[in-house]
């Protein structure tokens, strides 16, 4: 693999779509090639995933269900789109990953931490994010910006518990591996966390040439 494959993480609401479109635009200033992506999703069919997994329906879905749809989508993606952009040398920018998983199914739902573990590991083998920006803010004001967008989809709709166990469990996880986990202040505006990311430029380029 010679490409690089970075992350971006957090809560409702924290900015990681926003920002990685202005990380995005950053580094191709720079004349990197970039590929920009989400999760779940990336793919048609792997977007296909991503509406059965946020729509609301009438049938509560089993959190084992959510689970194996997330490395569904998971695994379609790597195989269409991750895995040949690194494989040509490409910077992967992609909105969301398994440190989601980690959160929502782990923190969230409370799943074991050994399953998800033996899923990644059957999907993904040993390819990993080099880098993980985590986009920290307290629950309520990324909540209260996810819902100035409007209707809000099956995970928006959890109560505060859940999202207090998942921005714990991003916090935790970025404590435990400060080698790949960047925490990244949030709340404050938008230019501020720009600049924060300005700051990571040169990393990310020395990342990059290996
Ligand atoms: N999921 C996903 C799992 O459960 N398991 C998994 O393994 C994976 C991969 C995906 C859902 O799927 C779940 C988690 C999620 O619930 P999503 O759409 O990717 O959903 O995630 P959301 O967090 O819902 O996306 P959002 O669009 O709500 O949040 P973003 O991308 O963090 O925020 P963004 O950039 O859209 O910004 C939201 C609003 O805030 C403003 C923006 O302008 C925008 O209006 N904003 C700021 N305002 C003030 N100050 C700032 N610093 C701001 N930054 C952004």
């Amino acid at each position: 693999m010679s490409g690089l494959f970075i992350t971006l993480e957090g809560p409702e609401g924290a900015g990681k779509s926003t920002n990685r479109d202005y990380l995005a635009a950053q580094l191709r200033a720079l004349g990197m090639d970039i590929v920009l992506t989400r999760e779940p999703g990336g793919t048609p069919l792997a977007e296909r995933i991503r509406e059965l997994l946020l729509a609301p329906s009438e049938e509560a879905m089993n959190a084992d269900t959510e689970l194996l749809l997330v490395f569904a989508a998971r695994a379609q993606h790597l195989a269409e789109v991750i895995r040949p952009a690194l494989a040509r040398g490409a910077v992967v920018l992609c909105d969301r990953f398994t440190d989601a998983t980690y959160a929502y199914q782990g923190g969230g739902r409370g799943l074991s931490v050994a399953r998800i573990a033996t899923l990644e590991q059957f999907v993904q083998g040993d390819l990993h994010p080099q880098l993980t920006l985590v986009f920290d803010l307290p629950v309520e004001v990324g909540l209260a910006r996810a819902s100035a967008r409007g209707r809000l989809d099956r995970f928006e709709q959890e109560g505060r518990a859940f999202f207090d166990a998942v921005r714990s469990t991003y916090l935790a996880r970025a404590q435990a591996n400060p080698a790949r986990y960047r925490l990244i202040d949030a709340a404050l505006p938008l230019a501020e966390v720009q600049r924060s990311l300005d700051a990571l430029l040169p990393q990310i380029q020395g990342l990059h040439r290996g």
